[in-house]
């Protein structure tokens, strides 16, 4: 034990979790601490809204394998954090929010940034601490950083606001990792079993591979097998797009080879997916799920195992290490015992037609040369121009729904899109998070226009704190994605989605970014690339017409139905 004051106790142990930049507004009820991160060697990033903040510390977490620290305000500082932690919680990033709160001498009497802080979250984290004593700041502060990573997810550490001052004495924790397994032998055998008498096995590879850093091993499984490898629906980066087995991604805007080739499996081991409900609905048209198939789930969430499709395998292992085991396990067994082995040429046959159909049918709707330029050759541009080392996030709308099929990676922590929450305005801060994690590769973000109305404030963050990432923004004049919706159940007519917008390559300018506004399909690629290497922020504006692919939500929408007399005209039939 050594006697500090708890601030210092606090900023040591972030110091010891290994925290080097935190992401928030500044605030009185934390100043305390603040005042000793630059000694304590942590940059603190000035940001322009707290949700923003909590977004970076996302996009920085998946950018690095190490934890993202936002920090905030009591009361509306806090209370801005929530869509981006919600977010996190379903992109599975290790994102610590420290939430100072009112001080707890006045709580409940409603003072001043006063709410209750802990049931806002409750939902959206792994673990909560509540800093109940000055003293225990270092302890909580420690357990909080260890579930974060260990259960992959958003964790709150809340402290009253007077718990900073003070002397304690304190032991400062070393930070601790917990390493995961396999899964139980058993199951692994099972699976085994399962994979080795599979005629037509296919392997569907989940964020649990890149987050618990398994694609090697992953890899090795499918190349063993030679398995066709489909990736989950937004973590296109799980497989190399150029290798001979992979088929690309599932789910909306997804490939039509992965849905076409995994429909013919009969077993599928998913590896480190939670098989999420979105990401595995029908698309095109195809029903793609294979549900006659024997399913083998992997993952480190013992929750999610049969949650949303049923398995007849569920293994409560880590992506990385179940993928060895299983290796093993069917490599002692020997090519021989290895039934699909004996199909291989087929399956490969199969494989490349499915493939070259696919591609050919993507190419021919993405080779429009309409004026204004049609979303997909827009995205085909950037698709051709992408700088080998890039980190690409993609918001949610429709055109960036559309570059799921254009974006193809060979590494794994290069894709951080808008998972499961969905949420507008979540690209760009977590493309800035991300440059801040990875300053030496490009990261880049795909908008729509009506969302970067939610994001472009931190224009001048990336120009205060020097943070060069590109924001690559659709300028088609509506809120596409809603509007669609509008077009197909609501007989056309708009309500809140039409926009008129301003130059936002100008409003970047007088930011003090970089801002370049492009309207043709032969200016877009050296465009990418002069903003992919600048040493400034810039916001990239891509001047495209109004086109729109299928709605996102066509499983939960019907006509209207109207029944009073004044609203008669608005059925819709
Ligand atoms: C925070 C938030 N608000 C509203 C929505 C509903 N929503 C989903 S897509 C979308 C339209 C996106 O428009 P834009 O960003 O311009 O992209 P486009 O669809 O035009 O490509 C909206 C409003 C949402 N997902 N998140
Ligand atoms: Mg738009």
């Amino acid at each position: 034990m050594t006697r500090m004051t708890s601030s210092e106790a606090f900023v040591e142990q972030l110091v010891a979790e290994g925290v080097t930049d935190i992401f928030g507004i500044v605030g009185s009820a934390y100043m305390d601490a603040l005042d000793i991160f630059p000694p304590a060697g942590i940059r603190f990033l000035s940001v322009a809204h707290e949700q923003n903040a909590a977004h970076m510390a996302d996009g920085y977490s998946r950018a690095s394998h190490r934890h993202g620290v936002c920090i905030g305000q009591n009361g509306p500082g806090i209370t801005n954090f929530v869509t981006a932690i919600a977010a996190a919680y379903w992109a599975h990033s290790p994102v610590v929010a420290i939430t100072p709160e009112a001080g707890s001498a006045t709580a409940g009497l409603g003072g001043f940034q006063e709410t209750n802080q802990l049931p806002i979250f409750s939902d959206i984290t792994r673990y909560q601490a509540h800093v109940s004593r000055p003293d225990r700041i270092a302890e909580l502060t420690h357990r909080a950083f260890t579930i974060a990573m260990a259960e992959r997810g958003p964790v709150q550490v809340n402290i009253p606001r007077d718990h900073f001052f003070g002397e304690i004495d304190a032991a400062i924790a070393p930070a601790q990792r917990i390493e995961r397994g396999a899964g139980g032998a058993k199951s692994l055998d099972e699976a085994a079993d399962l994979l080795a008498d599979a005629k037509f096995p296919v392997l569907l590879f989940g964020g649990g591979v890149v987050m618990g850093q398994g694609s090697k091993q992953a890899r090795d499984l499918a190349e063993f097998l030679e398995a066709p490898v489909v990736t989950s629906y937004l973590h296109n980066d799980a497989f190399p797009a150029s290798h001979p087995l992979a088929c690309g991604p599932l789910g909306y805007q997804g490939s039509k080879t992965a849905m076409r080739i995994i429909a013919q499996a009969d077993v599928v081991l998913a590896l480190g997916s939670r098989l999420g409900p979105f990401g595995t609905l029908p698309q095109y048209g195809i029903e793609y799920w294979p549900d006659d198939a024997r399913v083998i789930q992997v993952d480190s969430d013992d929750r999610v195992l049969g949650l949303v499709k049923s398995v007849s395998v569920g293994i409560h292992g880590d992506a990385r290490e179940a993928a060895t085991a299983l290796l093993d396990r069917l490599r002692n067994r020997g090519a021989s015992a290895i039934a699909c082995l004996a199909n291989r040429d087929g399956r490969r046959t199969e494989l490349e037609k499915q493939r070259t159909d696919w591609e050919s049918e993507l190419a021919d709707l993405s080779a429009g040369d309409d004026t204004p330029m049609a979303p997909r050759r827009a995205l085909r541009e950037l698709e051709k121009a992408m700088p080998a080392d890039a980190m690409v996030t993609t918001d949610i709308g429709n055109i960036c729904s559309v570059a799921n099929s254009y974006l193809r990676f060979e590494t794994p922590g290069s894709f951080f899109a808008a998972m499961a929450f969905g949420n507008c305005g979540y690209a760009f801060p977590t493309a800035m998070g991300a440059k801040v994690a990875c300053p030496d590769r490009p990261s880049i973000a795909y908008i729509g226009d009506g969302a970067w109305g939610m994001s472009l404030a931190e224009v001048l963050t990336c120009v205060r704190e020097e943070i060069p990432a590109v924001a690559v923004v659709f300028n088609n004049g509506q809120w596409g994605a809603e509007k669609k919706n509008q077009i197909d159940y609501y007989d056309d007519r708009y309500v809140g989605t039409n926009l008129d917008n301003p130059s936002f390559a100008g409003i970047a300018k007088a930011m003090g970014a970089d801002g370049i506004t492009v309207s043709s399909p032969s200016e877009v690629g050296d465009a990418l690339r002069a903003a992919a290497t600048s040493s400034r922020c810039t916001v990239l504006e891509v001047m495209v017409g109004q086109d729109l692919a299928e709605p996102f939500r066509r499983d939960a929408l019907k006509k209207p139905e109207r029944l009073l007399e004044k609203y008669k005209t608005y059925t819709v039939r």
